[in-house]
């Protein structure tokens, strides 16, 4: 931590209502967008655990409005969560106010920091380490799109306009590669030819909406496994977290991001592309965990576009990746050179993947209808 950060890092801890003196604080987890931080408070003959985050401003341009989005939606799922007798303290996000009272605390640079609870004794994950973990996490994102179902979507603010409007992205992308303000284009002549190929993909969204043949719903948006928790000792999924992008979209999408991550035989940021395709037992796993848990609301033309919604997620996923390496890596945190497109690779070797397989994740799908 620089010496700056440090210094709102602490004004941050020191202005949420948080009880006990702190006792040990460490960077945590491995989201590509906001500053995660585990924090540990001894207080009595105990200690507590909480996630303190400084969101990203570059990304979140209206922090405000995002956590006004978040306490809705929790407020709403914590309520369904009591009728249903579960324990609302680790099924849904639980966030600690500001001593001014507030969901989020915005430091003297500006910054804007907000405060969970920590969900003990569960475990969220890079990879699957399971079959049956998928399942969970599917189940949990169907149940979380059903809870949600009678949520007020025209009280959500968009967070982050056009997320998923894949046109807009491949536009993006084609106007990177025109300025090409690094100099990157040169190296990735192949991965544009493949997105440029493919440019009817990011439409098929777009044209069915136009012809109102598709409902939007309120959904997660980035529905990667590490974005659920899942109980270390039952192993269910309980709680989706990483709700910023909680936004009216499509169900297919929120299925298909799913897909993209999980599903895949290899890491996001893989260099060996031979071990990344994507997998097809995993697949059937999330298809029936993601149907079980949405139970019976999707229409059949939804239910029909489940593997169109993992192809257009994984493209567009490759479209944001190598938009970024194009722009100089300004939005996803990046660990090393050529992060962003190592990411890239494996996506586009996904939907590669997947079009291989195409006529077996639709009967996959059929199976389950
Ligand atoms: P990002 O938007 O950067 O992905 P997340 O909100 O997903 O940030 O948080 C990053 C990671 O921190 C998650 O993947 C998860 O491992 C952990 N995390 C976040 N919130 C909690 C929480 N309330 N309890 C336990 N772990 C959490
Ligand atoms: C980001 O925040 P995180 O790491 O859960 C991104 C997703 C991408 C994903 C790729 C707000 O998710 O859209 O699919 O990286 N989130 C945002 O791994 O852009
Ligand atoms: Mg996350």
């Amino acid at each position: 931590m620089t010496s700056v950060l440090r210094e709102h890092f602490e004004e941050a801890v020191r202005n949420f209502q948080f009880e006990g003196a702190l006792q040990n604080a460490a960077p945590y987890g491995n989201g590509h967008i906001n500053d995660t931080y585990l924090l540990t408070f001894a207080n009595g003959s105990g200690s507590t655990k909480i996630i303190l985050q400084r969101m990203n401003r570059q990304v979140f341009a209206k922090p405000v409005e995002l956590m006004e989005n978040i306490m809705g939606v929790t407020s709403h799922l914590r309520k369904k969560i009591m009728e249903q007798g579960g324990d609302p303290l680790r099924e849904t996000l639980n966030v600690i106010p500001s001593r001014g009272q507030r969901p989020y605390f915005m430091d003297s640079a500006g910054e804007y920091w907000r405060a969970y609870r920590f969900i003990t004794g569960a475990v969220s994950l890079d990879r699957v380490e399971r079959p049956e973990d998928f399942y969970e996490s599917a189940l949990a994102f169907g149940n979380f799109q059903r809870m949600l179902a009678d949520y007020p979507a025209g009280t959500l603010h968009e967070t982050i306009p056009g997320f998923h409007d894949t046109e807009a992205r491949f536009d993006a992308f084609q106007k990177a590669v025109e300025r090409d303000i690094c100099g990157r284009a040169r190296y990735v002549r192949k991965e544009i030819e493949f997105i440029r190929a493919r440019r009817e993909l990011a439409g098929v969204f777009n044209r069915l909406l136009e012809k109102k043949e598709l409902p939007l719903r309120v959904t997660h948006n980035d529905t990667k496994l590490n974005n659920v928790m899942i109980d270390s000792r039952t192993r269910r999924g309980i709680c989706v977290i990483d709700l910023d992008t909680v936004m009216p979209g499509l169900a297919m999408n929120d299925f298909g991001d799913s897909i993209r991550f999980g599903a895949s035989t290899a890491a996001e940021d893989e260099t060996d592309l031979r071990k990344v395709s994507c997998d097809m037992a995993l697949y059937e796993q999330y298809v029936k965990g993601f149907l079980k848990g949405c139970a019976g609301q999707l229409t059949q033309k939804e239910v029909r576009l489940l593997p169109m919604g993992a192809r257009i997620m994984t493209f567009e996923c490759g479209i944001r990746f190598l938009t970024d390496y194009l722009e100089g890596d300004r939005y996803f945190k990046i660990h090393r050179e050529n992060h962003n497109l190592d990411r890239c690779r494996t996506q586009l070797r996904l939907v590669e993947s997947m079009e291989e397989q195409w006529d077996l994740m639709n009967k996959i799908i059929e199976k389950y209808q």
